[in-house]
């Protein structure tokens, strides 16, 4: 990336929401006619090429050096990101069933070795086709990269409070955490339904932010990791989860780490009833 270029770099409110959820939605402003071509591709090709995809759909470079893309992935990876070897070309067919829940395994890393406070591999997931409810959009569980489940676990699980869908127009690009919880669903429709995945991941610590990062936004920040919870915790995990928010915040953050206790975050009302701190409940639920 033009280490100049400012412009398509996320903001301090952007990196709060996708350490908090764990995914963020580009829609690149790509030439008229680009998701068709990569379609008629796709269709034109005998099989599936596993990760060669690059060789098989050379266009796709345009797409991944997108300045919107390339503006995401640098904000969140720093500017010498790098892309992995890997990636999958997803075609889930009409009439098909769902996924089970799963974490994608990248490079021997086990359910124990997850990055729960850090952002050092992301997944990039194009579609290239409008991806309505019933044409099996991707599930994920927001907040999820920080659970640590084994996969047999997770594997019975089907809906979960607060899973949303990848329902997107055609050219959007959802990038996550590469530990966020995820499941392709089923397609009940009768339409093909296309998603090509790249995995990317951080090379070098920062120093520095390497977001659009203003100082004067660090409250407003600290408020929402302090006190938004994307899924339904437990009372145990309330306590737990704003600590790793803070702590993937300073891991990313080079010299705009904040500190890691909250004096707020404790003191307070008495609670009314359970769940949150009742100091918490009082941040999330201001207007
Ligand atoms: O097809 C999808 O929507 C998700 C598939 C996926 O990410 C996977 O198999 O790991």
């Amino acid at each position: 990336m033009n280490r100049h270029d400012t412009s398509n770099l996320l903001s301090d409110d952007q990196i709060a929401s996708f350490i908090i959820s764990g995914y963020h939605i580009i829609e690149p402003d790509l030439a008229p006619g680009y998701n068709e071509e990569i379609r008629n591709s796709l269709r034109a090709m005998p099989e599936n090429p596993g990760e060669h995809i690059v060789e098989a759909l050379p266009a796709i470079t345009r797409l991944l050096e997108h300045p919107a893309v390339v503006g995401t992935l640098a904000s969140l990876l720093g500017p010498d990101y790098v892309r992995d070897p890997g990636g999958h070309i997803h075609m889930n067919p009409p009439h098909t069933r769902a996924q089970p829940w799963h974490q994608d395994e990248r490079f021997g890393r086990s359910h124990q070795d997850r990055d729960i406070d850090h952002i050092k591999h992301l997944m990039l997931m194009y579609y290239p086709q409008d991806v309505t409810e019933d044409m099996g959009p991707t599930v994920l569980l927001p907040g999820s990269q920080r659970r640590v489940a084994a996969p047999e676990t997770m594997v019975t699980l089907v809906n979960l409070r607060g899973q949303v869908f990848s329902t997107v127009t055609s050219g959007s690009v959802l990038v996550t955490h590469a530990d966020i919880w995820h499941a392709g669903t089923g397609n009940r429709s009768d339409k093909v339904r296309y998603m090509i995945k790249f995995p990317f991941s951080r090379t070098q610590e920062n120093t520095e932010p390497p977001w659009g990062h203003d100082a004067r936004n660090i409250p407003e920040v600290r408020m929402r990791l302090d006190s938004e919870h994307p899924t339904t915790l437990s009372r145990n995990e309330y306590e737990t989860d704003h600590a790793l928010r803070v702590r993937t915040w300073n891991n990313i953050a080079g010299t705009a780490a904040m500190p890691l206790r909250s004096e707020a975050h404790l003191g307070g009302p008495w609670p009314e009833s359970g769940g949150a701190t009742t100091a918490s409940r009082r941040r999330r639920d201001q207007p």
